[in-house]
């Protein structure tokens, strides 16, 4: 069977997760300990980030390899169009989404996580004993980073970062204005990238992490719950209906729920 080295809460790893669930691909999800897992990966693969996926003996790392990757070992439902127009589009909708809903989309958390202490407190795994998420209500800001939540950005940066997702945010509630998907009536890996590099601005409203249940469909308030971008987060939820696998078991969590938070 397949094998996804990941973090739950990591956005590029959900992005292959929802790609392994559109192909209909069973996997088996292997948390990577912060730290000590990454040395591990590390001597497995020669760099520490994740996702990778684990093919037999194969180890293919970095989300978008690993679109191309399934693309061409498993051809059923394919991900990237044939024709040369859509086929160029998808490719750089895949791009561009990596290097900023991606990127920023951990800053716009940050932020969420900053404003607003339950927030903070539901982020926590759920097996985090009460008496810790007490003591979490009460960390200041730039401690955040002591739980792996951010990694101390300036007030200047997240106000940039949450600038211009509101310009990517108008720019893909546009583009979905009259197609159902972002690049006309198929979906392609443009719509699934984009869709699972989103989570961290908006967490899924259904049971698909291995999260907290508190955290559905929270995230920043003035991305997610701004009416001018509600029709982007309907068409993802849309999407995740058709082609994400909710979880087996959400409550209570299951022996593989995260033993640690870490979005960077
Ligand atoms: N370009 C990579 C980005 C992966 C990435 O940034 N992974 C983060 C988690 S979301 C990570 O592993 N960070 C740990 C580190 O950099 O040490 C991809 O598309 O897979």
């Amino acid at each position: 069977m397949l094998e996804l080295y990941q973090w739950e809460l990591s956005q590029y790893s959900e992005k292959v997760r929802l790609i392994l669930d559109f192909k209909g691909l069973d996997y088996r999800k292997i948390e990577v300990t912060p730290g000590i897992g990454q040395v591990e990966l590390f001597r497995l693969t020669g760099q520490r980030q994740v996702p990778v996926l684990k093919d037999g003996n194969r180890y293919i790392v970095d989300s978008t390899d690993i679109a191309k990757y399934l693309d061409l070992e498993y051809p059923e439902r394919p991900l990237i169009p044939q024709d040369a127009k859509k086929r160029g589009l998808t490719l750089l909708i895949e791009e561009w989404a990596d290097e900023s809903i991606g990127i920023k989309g951990r800053k716009a958390l940050f932020a969420a996580v900053s404003q607003d202490q339950n927030f903070r407190k539901s982020l926590l795994p759920t097996s985090t004993p009460d008496i810790f998420k007490s003591l979490v209500e009460g960390v200041p800001n730039d401690l955040l980073t002591l739980f792996g939540i951010g990694v101390g950005y300036s007030p200047e940066i997240i106000h940039s970062a949450i600038a211009s997702l509101k310009q990517d945010l108008e720019a893909l509630t546009l583009l979905l204005a009259d197609s159902p998907y972002l690049t006309g009536d198929e979906p392609t890996l443009a719509d699934l990238a984009v869709a699972g590099l989103s989570i961290l601005l908006k967490f899924p409203d259904g049971p698909y992490l291995d999260l907290p249940a508190s955290i559905r469909g929270k995230g920043l308030p003035i991305l997610a719950e701004n009416p001018d971008y509600q029709a982007f987060f309907n068409w993802r939820d849309r999407l995740y209906a058709q082609f994400r696998k909710p979880l087996i078991t959400t409550t209570p969590p299951s022996a593989s729920a995260p033993t640690s938070i870490q979005i960077d």
